[in-house]
């Protein structure tokens, strides 16, 4: 199923006169709204490959029906997204769910649909069937040499098949830990991890990042060998240059200061990149914004301010990706969803007027200081975000158009009720 320019352009004659008097009416109150403008087009979110089927809990799974089959049929949904939205010109790789069989077609075929390959992601979080040894006590970490010898191995396979993609970075999120007291020598696990990612960041090309990245609790309960920013951080300094630290917003303590530890990390040049998603007690995996969007404004804030002062590219000097399960909403539906609400929170966080709340910060005006914060965050910046889609050729209102399409119904027709989508 593909998305037509013509059926784009019929949706935004629709709405144009109604877009145009909602945008007029806050572009005039923005001083440089043509570069905030700009910096909304280029903006883009990668899709992770492992979000385009319905996700389930672990007592049940709810498949919507008209899920992608295959590699192939992954790299056509994302292309969807990105007709529709024009800000999701990216995929993010899970191997071995989604090992590209013929590396040179899956490139061409993401080329005809204006997607990169964001960062690849291995899996020693789980046993592949015909798989020698199991990493039922981790796999980095594990007491064991030889199954240390193959999550490695399995690493830099990765790495591989992101080279031969075009990718440019590796994320490792490791499942390691324990879960009982006793169970682990918290210092050996530590470095045998570190010893395996040195051997990793080894094979990693010139151009290529590794990401580390840590999570709280869950899959092991007790202990998390990479559990917070502090021990990803401290990992990604003694690999080197090429190692930084990813923040999966779902993967901290609750009431966590997320926003304070992006800042920190930005200023030490440690921050790699991002999973956007949206929690209300752990790992929910949930639509981004949906829960706490003031949060991820004032995150949005920290990286504008942190990357403009260490003179970043927005756009391509972070790796901005979704991370998310969708039990269940139409995955695609729910994907549409999250990046307009970061691009929602990004556009908002562009507004902010800095100079005048360093002056309140330095002047220890709190008031303020909040009043700046909250005038840019209760801005309604929608028309501004459906204006940069429109300029980028995509569709003042993605979801509206999915649905005028019936894109989910072709889907079923194409693939079937029962197609189901690889990962977890
Ligand atoms: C995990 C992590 C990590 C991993 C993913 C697998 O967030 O990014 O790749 O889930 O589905 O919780
Ligand atoms: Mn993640
Ligand atoms: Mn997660």
């Amino acid at each position: 199923m593909h998305v037509e320019k013509n059926q784009i352009d019929a949706h935004n004659q629709q709405l144009l006169k109604q877009h145009k008097r909602q945008f007029e009416f806050v572009a005039e109150n923005i001083p440089g709204v043509e570069k905030v403008l700009e910096k909304l087009v280029a903006f883009q979110v990668a899709i992770p490959s492992w979000a385009l089927g319905t996700g389930g809990t672990r007592f049940g799974r709810f498949p919507g029906g008209g899920e992608p089959r295959s590699l192939e049929e992954k790299i056509e949904d994302v292309g969807l997204l990105h007709a529709l939205n024009k800000s999701s010109g990216a995929i993010s790789l899970h191997i071995p769910w989604d090992i590209p069989s013929n590396a040179k077609a899956i490139r061409s075929l993401a080329a005809q649909h204006g997607l990169r390959f964001d960062a690849v992601n291995s899996n020693t979080f789980q046993d592949q069937p015909g798989q020698k040894l199991s990493y039922k006590f981790g796999s980095l970490q594990h007491t064991d040499t030889a199954v240390r010898r193959q999550a490695i191995d399995h690493n830099i396979e990765v790495i591989k098949h992101g080279m031969e993609l075009g990718s440019d970075a590796i994320t490792v999120w490791l499942s390691d830990g324990s879960c009982f007291p006793g169970q682990l020598n918290f210092r050996k696990a530590f470095q045998r991890t570190l010893e395996g990612l040195q051997e990793i960041y080894a094979a990693l090309p010139d151009n290529w990042k590794l990401f580390v990245e840590y999570k709280a609790f869950e899959p092991n309960f007790y202990s998390m060998t990479v559990g917070d920013w502090g021990q990803s951080l401290l990992y990604a300094t003694k690999l080197g240059p090429k190692a930084y630290t990813l923040v999966d917003l779902g993967h901290h303590l609750p009431n966590a200061n997320i926003e304070q530890i992006v800042a920190l990390l930005l200023s030490e040049g440690k921050l790699g990149g991002f999973h956007f998603n949206d929690s209300k007690y752990g790992d929910d995996d949930l639509t981004v914004g949906s829960i706490n969007p003031y949060q991820l404004f004032l995150i949005f804030n920290e990286l504008v301010e942190g990357m403009d002062a260490r003179g970043m590219n927005h756009t391509s000097d972070l790796g901005w990706m979704i991370d998310a399960s969708h039990n269940v909403k139409d995955p695609l539906e729910d994907l549409l969803q999250s990046v307009e609400a970061i691009k929602i929170a990004y556009a908002q966080a562009l507004l902010v007027d800095t100079p005048s709340l360093a002056a309140a910060q330095e002047a220890n005006d709190v008031v303020k200081a909040q009043e700046i914060l909250q005038q840019a965050y209760r801005t309604d910046v929608r028309p501004l975000v459906a204006e940069a889609r429109l300029r980028a050729g995509a569709a003042l209102q993605p979801i509206q158009l999915f649905r005028d399409l019936r894109v989910r119904e072709q889907l079923i027709k194409e693939r079937g009720e029962k197609a189901v989508a690889t990962g977890l």
